[in-house]
Order: C-alpha cells, then sequence, then structure tokens
C-alpha cells in the first residue's frame, strides 16, 4: 500500500465530500441523539449553510432541543420527517450510526452517505469520510466545509458554530484547544456575532434543575486512589426530587472533573429505562475513551461515555477499570514503565506503539488495526 499523509487523505476526502453536496438536490443532515450544543450547532450551522446554496434540505431531530439551544436561528426548521427519495444525508458529531438514533432509518437510505466527525474512537459508517480528530468541535468541521463551500457566513451560521465551539470546548477550557480554533473564531467574531451573549445563554446559565442535580451528585460523591478518581450517582429518584430530565445532568460530570486532585471523574446516571449512562471526564491527558470502549462506548480522550444494563453488575468493574487505567497511564510516564499492568495494558500498548504509524496512515485504518487488536487482547 503505498504511504499517503494523513493530510493527503484529508484533502482527497473533503474533495469528493464537496462534489457530493454540489451534486445533491435533496440532503438530509443528522446529529445524535440526546442533542448536545456542538451536535445542534453543526446540524443547524451545516444546514442553514446549504440552504443557502439552494438546496432542499431536511434537518432531522427526534428528540427534545434541551432549553437552552431552543433560541439558536434554524432551531424551528428542525424536523422529524423527510421525503422517501433523500440524494444525500450528513451525519455530523456521531462515532458510530448507533448514536444517530431513530433518525439512521432516514440516513441510510440516502443515495449517497457522509460523516463528519471529530470522535477519537470510532466505527465509520457512511461512504465518504470528512473526519479529523484533533478539531475541537464537530462545528468546526462544519465551517471549515461552508468556507471550501463558498457558503457566505451569516450571523445565524455564526452563532450555530459558535456554540458548537463553546459548548464542546467548556467555554475554551479543554485541551482539544489548538490555535486553528481561536483563528476560526477571530474570523467568526468579524461578522459581527453578540459572543457574550451567546456563551451567557449555551453555556453559563445553569438551569435550577442541573444545580439540584449537581447539589445531589457532589453531597455523595465518592473518592478512589487518593482522590485521583471520584464517582458519584444520580437514579431515577433523584431526576424526580429536581424535576428534572435527563439532559439536565449533562453538565454535572465536569463539575465532579473540577474537584481539586480529581483525574478522573465517573457519574452513573440512571436513564429512562432504568440502564444506566455512565459519563466520564478527565485531566492531563488520561485517556478515558479506553475505558468507555471497554465497556461498549466512546468518545474523546477526556470525555467518553457508554451505557450498562445494570449499576450493581458494572460498577466495580468500571472502578477498577479506571484505577487501572489511572496507574497504566502514569506507568507510562518515564522512569515508571513496567510496574503494575492494567487491564487497558493493550490499548495504550497500541497507542504507544502505532503513534508513528498514525502520521503515515488514514485515522480510519489506524482505528479499524486498533479495534482487531482490542478485539484480540481483550
Ligand atoms: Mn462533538
Amino acid at each position: 500500500m503505498p504511504i499517503i499523509s494523513n493530510q493527503m487523505w484529508a484533502i482527497r476526502n473533503l474533495e469528493m465530500v464537496k462534489e457530493a453536496i454540489e451534486g445533491a438536490v435533496s440532503i438530509v443532515i443528522c446529529g445524535h441523539a440526546n442533542p448536545d450544543g456542538d451536535s445542534i450547532g453543526a446540524v443547524l450551522s451545516l444546514g442553514l449553510g446549504l440552504k443557502s446554496m439552494g438546496k432542499s434540505v431536511f434537518m432531522l431531530c427526534t428528540d427534545s432541543v434541551p432549553p437552552k439551544y431552543r433560541l439558536l436561528p434554524g432551531v424551528n426548521q428542525l424536523t422529524s420527517t423527510a421525503p422517501r427519495h433523500i440524494d444525500l444525508a450528513i451525519a455530523v458529531d456521531c462515532g458510530s450510526k448507533e448514536i444517530i438514533g431513530p433518525p439512521y432509518a432516514v440516513f441510510q437510505r440516502a443515495a449517497v452517505t457522509i460523516e463528519i466527525d471529530h470522535h477519537r474512537s470510532r466505527t465509520p459508517f457512511a461512504d465518504l469520510t470528512m473526519v479529523d480528530p484533533e478539531a475541537c468541535s464537530a462545528g468546526e468541521l462544519v465551517y471549515e466545509l461552508l468556507l471550501e463551500l463558498g457558503v457566505s457566513i451569516t450571523d445565524e451560521i455564526a452563532q450555530n458554530v459558535l456554540t458548537s465551539l463553546i459548548v464542546e470546548t467548556n467555554s475554551f477550557r479543554l485541551p482539544g484547544i489548538r490555535p486553528r480554533t481561536f483563528e476560526l473564531c477571530a474570523e467568526i467574531l468579524g461578522t459581527g456575532v453578540n459572543f457574550n451573549r451567546l456563551a451567557e445563554t449555551v453555556y453559563w446559565v445553569t438551569s435550577r434543575e442541573t444545580a439540584i442535580l449537581s447539589g445531589i451528585c457532589m453531597s455523595r460523591c465518592h473518592f478512589l486512589q487518593n482522590g485521583e478518581i471520584a464517582w458519584s450517582s444520580l437514579s431515577r429518584k433523584d431526576y424526580q426530587r429536581a424535576q428534572a430530565s435527563d439532559s439536565d445532568a449533562d453538565p454535572v460530570a465536569e463539575k465532579i472533573r473540577s474537584i481539586q486532585g480529581v483525574k478522573v471523574a465517573i457519574l452513573f446516571r440512571e436513564k429512562q429505562d432504568h440502564q444506566w449512562r455512565v459519563s466520564l471526564r478527565s485531566k492531563e491527558g488520561i485517556d478515558v475513551s479506553a475505558l468507555a470502549e471497554h465497556f461498549g462506548g466512546g468518545g474523546h480522550l477526556s470525555a467518553a461515555g457508554c451505557t450498562i444494563p445494570s449499576k450493581k453488575r458494572y460498577l466495580r468493574p468500571i472502578l477498577n477499570a479506571a484505577v487501572s487505567l489511572l496507574k497504566t497511564q502514569q506507568n507510562t510516564l518515564p522512569g515508571r514503565q513496567n510496574e503494575k499492568p492494567g487491564v487497558l495494558d493493550a490499548v495504550t500498548f497500541y497507542k504507544n506503539a502505532c503513534s508513528e504509524e498514525l502520521s503515515k496512515h488514514s485515522w480510519e485504518e489506524a482505528i479499524y488495526t486498533k479495534q482487531l487488536i482490542q478485539k484480540i487482547a481483550l
């Protein structure tokens, strides 16, 4: 196989994505189920941009939009249906087809499919990909694509791209931030969009329900490994007590992570169907996406998650895996190699072994190889 650089892959993919969009008349766009600000901002900015090119666009969303995003431009154009024949379907901010939820039925019947994503651990599912795990948000990738397509960035598009950026980076405080993040922010602010008002409404404001859930959750936080791991849980009873919905708990894991000394934060959240969603957050480059993958989930290096059928059965294994992860990743620091191996050694070993390869091959190939290695090793 010829050695081809990441950049060459990216350029080739971008050309094909552009051609597919330019040639399509009807386009479906979907984000992920339980949408967050990144997903909603990316769907709306892409949808409004493609509409301005004269495309017939259907922005699919079957879940309710969290209240703080309901004022975003274009939000009233979200729909749950699309015509039978669709030329092109684009999924944004989705690391696998499963997280698209019900709109996947519409997505997969399009003649051509594209995925635009920045998740680190992912299972490719579309015909064409525009994937960059270095991008701090899906909105960042959508913005670059709109520029390539020659779309002029209106105030409405700018508000949505900025929402993606602000929410996904925790208002520019997470490690995914890179110089390009600020460059494109500067470009977007040049359109005259009101940054402070937006940051206040989509990020800083805490709903009363979130505040009460946080209080309940913090009051029963458990600490392990000298306080380097903190975990807590929210049951359906807690949601009832706070009169809260699932999305009100989204910012809570972040609050656990912010506790001094905590390097890995774990929040168990009971869902309406009584399965448990596990939100994982980390500091100092500890890769919680590896932990999430181990339990069938995925995500980013410092923010990931998975779903488990029972907290009772999985609590210990997850906490044990977190302890192993912490030890393994600390052991890879200079001078500490070969101390107690942990359950995730195979993944860490692979990552170290292939870090050179990653610069030569596409991410898709690397991730695929990684999945094979995990299947063999775990
Ligand atoms: Mn995202």
